[in-house]
């Protein structure tokens, strides 16, 4: 069944108001394989790193997993019905490297392949516009006993997955997305341990995100020989504004370390082709400088992308600290600040100086918001709807604050809200609920939250319902 939601048409597409979205501007929601698929035993697909961290007890909240998620695999005819009522334009996902190749190279699964090809086929006719992201954190569990993310290896056999995927789906899928957030694989899995695999050493994180970024860069250059001419490559990065605390220089340059760990260490290598030298040193201070191989560098620079998918959530306000580790600062809270679930502060102000600073840094480049959304409590039904206004206050301030970046020129081509359906949110288990769209999990029921009419609207106004 898709998605229940009230009855009645949508509203046509109004004339443009002054506060409309440029033409063509993509309206998409996104989700993840494994946040969403279940099935992970069938046809074919193998384990991956998260269906092992799963099992490790006490690792996600409540015991939860992956392994029916929001049953995807098979309601995905239902969901496309449910974005085709949302009116959305484009929908963002990710395939699951281990459907494809279920040891993570090799022979790809043909049913792995049929399935993304008959979801791609589906959106098509829908009239939605496929985004495809190709590592959503999910490496397969085969490739992690082989050294995981710290071996090169894992970096070619990505480029394989990669090709295999251009050859199959490039006809028809003309966004893609190489990596997402490469910063939470690397230093939430390598470093903090809160993620798949689960490890705890700052050096192995820096190393992961080493060939992360290496893998990045042989998937477009793969790309630039496989993929479609009116296609387009990007990469989708957890970014955050950095505040410092105040004014003074130790709070000044701590948050230079903060948005040197969190945003520079990832987009001076894929628009620059090199690392920041301050957080080179620094982390060679602490004997953890990436092993780079020679052409590393040039391999990035000289495969530019067309786009940088940009994942914003909230911004982070950072003083000097002792008591921070290696990196020497620490996040601080402001108490008068609204905050989300997930203990984020709302602060969409921080999404139009993170996109002018973008802008400004790093010569102009065209952006989409490939992640912008929040999770709330979601107590308040009224007539078996959620009466999510907080979630959409959320969603407005930040389409909002997209808006403005426009009028200040930045390149902004699409948002995609996070996220179409309530999902696994990882460590958290389901207790965390992000989407416009209410998942019931014992029954597997969609019913429409209020926030998802309301972004109905706005699309079909192409944003003059904020307005
Ligand atoms: O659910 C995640 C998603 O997988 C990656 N970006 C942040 C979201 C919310 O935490």
């Amino acid at each position: 069944m898709p998605a229940a939601r009230p009855r009645g048409r949508p509203p046509k597409n109004k004339p443009m108001s002054a506060n409309a979205f440029p033409q063509g501007f993509l309206w998409g929601a996104a989700t993840a394989a494994y946040q969403v698929e279940g099935a992970v035993h069938e046809d074919g697909r193998g384990e991956t790193i998260w269906d092992r961290f799963c099992r490790v007890p006490g690792a996600i909240h409540g015991g939860d997993t992956g392994d029916v998620a929001c049953d995807h695999y098979h309601r995905w005819r239902d969901d496309v019905e449910n974005m085709r009522d949302l009116r959305l334009s484009a929908y963002r996902f990710s395939t699951a490297w281990a459907r494809v190749f279920p040891q993570g190279k090799g022979k790809p699964n043909r049913k792995g392949l049929d399935f993304y090809e008959a979801l791609v086929d589906g959106l098509l006719a829908a009239g939605i516009q496929p985004a495809l992201t190709l590592y959503h954190w999910d490496l397969p569990q085969a490739l992690q006993d082989a050294g995981g993310w710290t071996s090169r290896d894992t970096a070619s056999w990505f480029a394989e997955y990669a090709s295999c995927l251009y050859t199959h789906l490039g006809d028809r899928v003309k966004t893609w997305m190489t990596l997402n957030e490469p910063w939470v694989s690397a230093f939430a899995g390598h470093w903090q341990g809160v993620h798949a695999p689960g490890l705890k050493d700052f050096g192995t994180a820096v190393q992961a995100a080493h060939v992360l970024l290496h893998a990045h860069a042989l998937a477009v250059s793969a790309f630039r020989e496989l993929g479609a001419r009116d296609a387009r490559i990007g990469i989708a990065l957890d970014l955050h504004q950095v505040y410092p605390w105040s004014d003074g220089v130790s709070d000044q340059e701590a948050a230079r370390r903060c948005d040197g760990h969190v945003n520079r260490w990832f987009l001076d290598p894929v628009f620059k082709g090199t690392y920041p030298k301050d957080m080179l040193d620094l982390y060679a201070r602490h004997h953890a400088a990436p092993h780079e191989h020679t052409g590393d560098a040039e391999a990035l620079a000289a495969h530019p992308m067309d786009f940088l998918g940009v994942n914003y959530y909230f911004p982070q306000r950072v003083y000097a600290s002792d008591a921070g580790g290696l990196l020497g600062y620490e996040s601080g809270r402001l108490e008068d600040r609204q905050r989300t679930e997930m203990d984020w502060e709302v602060h969409p102000d921080g999404l139009y100086d993170l996109l002018l600073r973008l802008k400004g840094d790093y010569g102009d480049p065209a952006i989409f918001i490939t992640e912008n959304g929040a999770a709330f409590k979601d107590q308040r039904v009224e007539k078996g709807q959620v009466q999510d206004d907080d979630r959409i206050g959320y969603l407005d301030g930040h389409i909002r604050a997209a808006r403005r970046a426009i009028e200040r020129g930045v390149k902004l081509q699409g948002y995609f809200l996070w996220s179409l359906l309530d999902n696994f949110e990882w460590s958290f288990g389901y207790r965390q609920r992000f989407g416009i769209t209410h998942v019931d999990f014992a029954t597997q029921a969609r019913t429409w939250k209020k926030s998802a009419g309301w972004y109905q609207r706005v699309i079909a106004t192409n944003g003059g319902a904020l307005a």
